[in-house]
């Protein structure tokens, strides 16, 4: 099973690149952003909860989007391979995610983490923010208070990888068909095509 976590900042073209990943490669894709916002459309208890975290640009409580991921892995038993899109995003849940996965006798195989300037991050941002219905991607300041919880607490989930040699970094920054060769090339050279 080849289990990939896309890294990277708010903005960063995570679920951009997930969705051209997992065409290519048939993984199942799991991004916690996507799921709290199906929780939050479906007006549910955890997705009200989830609401007041995200509209003011903070990460939500662990034990929600660990809860999430361990449902997810369940309901998915014959996956040839997992896409982590926004998750770990704390090193509670990649050791959590660590954990779930020695369960079922498998592991992280690779982290590609995607490097991108604070200013073309907000930038991004703002200019989805336009069109999107995202409430988070509105204001600028909620948008700053996300970069900083990424650097506060996110930052070194790769830095806890790296320890395991398990982490290539990747410019984020030019055609989005460009970044996806570079991530397709660090891909076929754990896994050949
Ligand atoms: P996410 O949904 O994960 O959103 P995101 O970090 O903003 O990145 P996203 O993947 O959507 O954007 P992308 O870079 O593709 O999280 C939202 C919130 O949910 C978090 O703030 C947090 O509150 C909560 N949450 C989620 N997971 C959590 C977890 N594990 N723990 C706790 N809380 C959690 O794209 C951004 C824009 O850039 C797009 O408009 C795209 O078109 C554009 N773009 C992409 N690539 C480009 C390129 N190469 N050039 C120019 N523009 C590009």
């Amino acid at each position: 099973m080849f289990n990939l976590i896309l890294f990277g900042p708010p903005g960063s073209g995570k679920g951009t690149q997930s969705e051209k990943l997992i065409e290519k490669f048939g993984w199942i894709h799991l991004s916690t952003g996507d799921l709290l916002r199906k929780e939050i459309a479906n007006a549910t208890q955890l997705g009200l909860e989830a609401k007041a975290f995200i509209d003011k640009g903070q990460l939500v409580p662990d034990e929600v989007v660990i809860g999430m991921i361990g449902s997810a892995l369940d309901a998915n038993p014959n996956a040839k391979g997992f896409l982590f899109d926004g998750f770990p995003r704390t090193e509670a849940q990649a050791e959590a995610l660590d954990a779930l996965l020695a369960g079922k006798g498998s592991e992280i195989t690779l982290v590609l983490a995607l490097e991108v300037g604070e200013e073309e991050l907000v930038a991004r941002l703002l200019n989805r923010g336009l069109t999107s219905s995202r409430s988070d991607d509105r204001d600028e300041n909620v948008i700053r208070k996300r970069l900083q919880e990424y650097h506060n607490k996110t930052a070194i989930v790769a830095d806890y990888y790296a320890k395991f040699g398990k982490v290539a970094r990747i410019k984020g920054e030019g055609t989005i068909d460009d970044i996806f060769q570079s991530l397709v090339a660090e891909i076929e050279a754990k896994q050949p095509a």
